[in-house]
């Protein structure tokens, strides 16, 4: 595999709306603060159902697509975006298998979950979708920057 690495490739993860309730959007802030990704965009949303079947539209024949609307509806979401290298795949691994059962232990999914209709938080899965969901969440004045100089040597 040769992909190009990126300083500056983001992601778009969400902390669902079970992930909200059960006080874990702290934690899940740490992990990737502490890994070394950037936060460029937080926000807590209760985005419409029309909103939800957009971000999910890929899923629209899937079985469980309605109760997965209705789940990620049942309360407010936190929405990020995070920058740094290789953020996409490894916002993934960070975050764990959509089955939280198959999850790694020490992974986000593998440490807090047991259902996959109750996965606590959402990934982008390639660096397309993050773009097209980026945008779908977020306008372009609230992707913030950093001026700082420091900022730049940390990361
Ligand atoms: P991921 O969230 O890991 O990218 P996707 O995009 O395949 O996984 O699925 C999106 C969401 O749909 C999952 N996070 C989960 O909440 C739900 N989902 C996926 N597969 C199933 C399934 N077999 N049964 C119930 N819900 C599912």
């Amino acid at each position: 595999e040769c992909r190009k690495m990126s300083t500056t490739e983001r992601t778009f993860i969400a902390v669902k709306p079970d992930g909200v309730q059960r006080g874990l959007v702290g934690e899940i802030i740490a992990r990737f603060e502490k890994r070394g990704y950037k936060l460029i965009a937080l926000k807590l949303v209760s985005p419409t159902k029309d909103h939800l079947e957009t971000h999910y539209e890929d899923l629209k024949g899937k079985p469980f697509f309605p109760s997965l609307i209705s789940y990620m509806l049942s309360g407010p979401i936190a929405a990020m975006v995070w920058e740094g290298l290789d953020a996409v795949k490894t916002g993934r691994a960070m975050l764990g298998a959509t089955n939280p059962l198959a999850s790694a232990i020490g992974t986000i999914r593998g440490d807090y979950a047991i259902q996959t209709g109750r996965n606590i938080c959402h990934g982008s899965d390639s660096v397309e979708s993050a773009n097209k969901e980026i945008s779908h969440w977020f306008t372009e004045n609230e992707l913030n920057k950093y001026n700082n100089p420091l900022q730049s040597l940390i990361y």
